[in-house]
């Protein structure tokens, strides 16, 4: 696009503060994969790499707080971040400082990804850091976007029907989260449908509910919706509709799975239209 007046970061900007997944279906990839399809600029904090493919994950490494520091200060020094999103923090120090981080600049509004576990049981989370995670950084969150598995854990209650969804979002909300989608069980092979509970920062609240697709595809699922969200609220969409235009993206993702990897694969981030 020719231009007579060059405006330097006129363009929707959005930053993951994550892991690097090297097998490019979860973690910081799914999140740039996302803002691509999603047409924002994605711009990224690494703060961990894991090293996997499809059968799971192999090693792992958090990387120096000295660095990520860096990392964060260069950005703020150039660009405008008009949201921002978190995925893998590793440990409770790394969790401190990215809060740090994040309260020192000003990036946007937060989506936070509580990232704990892998769907195939791999934790990218210290058990010793669910307190860090509680206290320091669900508080920031616009928006917080738990799997069933992480809104237990943080909301430290067993969570067997829907009624204990809506109550762990509750207690979320309590926290600090601004606006909670709690997602719902995802693992009965006779499951028809599958239902996240979103409780709005107003006092709304409302199940999405979707058919549950069979698939062995569901790599990023969570990077994904976090990110969506993030690149919505970048572009000005008020947080409902955010929340649910990226529910729709990624289940569309779902469902038109490509060929990758022998086990558990990615999504497929081209199959949404991006609008
Ligand atoms: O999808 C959760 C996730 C987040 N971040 C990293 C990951 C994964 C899952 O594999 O590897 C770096």
């Amino acid at each position: 696009m020719k231009r007579d007046v060059f405006m330097a970061n006129e363009y929707p900007q959005v930053m993951t503060i994550a892991g690097s997944d090297s097998d490019g279906s979860a973690g910081m990839q799914a999140d740039l994969h996302t803002f691509f399809t999603r047409k924002v600029y994605g711009i990224s904090v690494m703060t961990a790499c894991v090293a996997g493919n499809s059968y799971g994950i192999h090693a792992s490494i958090s990387l120096p707080l000295d660095f990520i520091n860096q990392e964060f200060a260069d950005i703020a020094a150039d660009f405008k971040v008009k949201a921002a999103k978190t995925g893998m923090l590793a440990d409770s120090s790394l969790i401190k400082n990215v809060v740090q981080n994040y309260k020192e600049y000003d990036f946007g509004p937060l989506v936070v990804d509580p990232v704990i576990m892998t769907k195939h049981g791999n934790m990218l989370l210290e058990e010793s850091a669910f307190e860090t995670l509680r206290e320091l950084l669900v508080p920031l969150a616009t928006v917080i976007t738990p799997n069933f598995y992480e809104s237990e854990k943080l909301a430290d209650m067993k969570i067997n029907n829907d009624d204990d969804l809506v109550t762990a979002a509750h207690k979320l909300q309590q926290m600090g989260a601004k606006n909670v989608v709690a997602k719902g069980y995802h693992q009965d092979s006779n499951q028809t449908e599958v239902r996240d509970f979103v409780l709005l920062e107003s006092g709304k609240s409302f199940w999405l509910s979707a058919p549950y697709h069979h698939t062995t595809h569901i790599n990023g699922t969570g990077d994904s919706l976090s990110a969506c969200i993030a690149a919505e609220i970048a572009k000005g969409t008020d947080i409902e509709q955010a929340i649910r235009i990226a529910k729709n993206y990624v289940n569309t993702a779902i469902w038109n799975e490509i060929a990758v990897g022998h086990k558990f694969g990615p999504i497929n981030h081209w199959a949404p239209k991006s609008e």
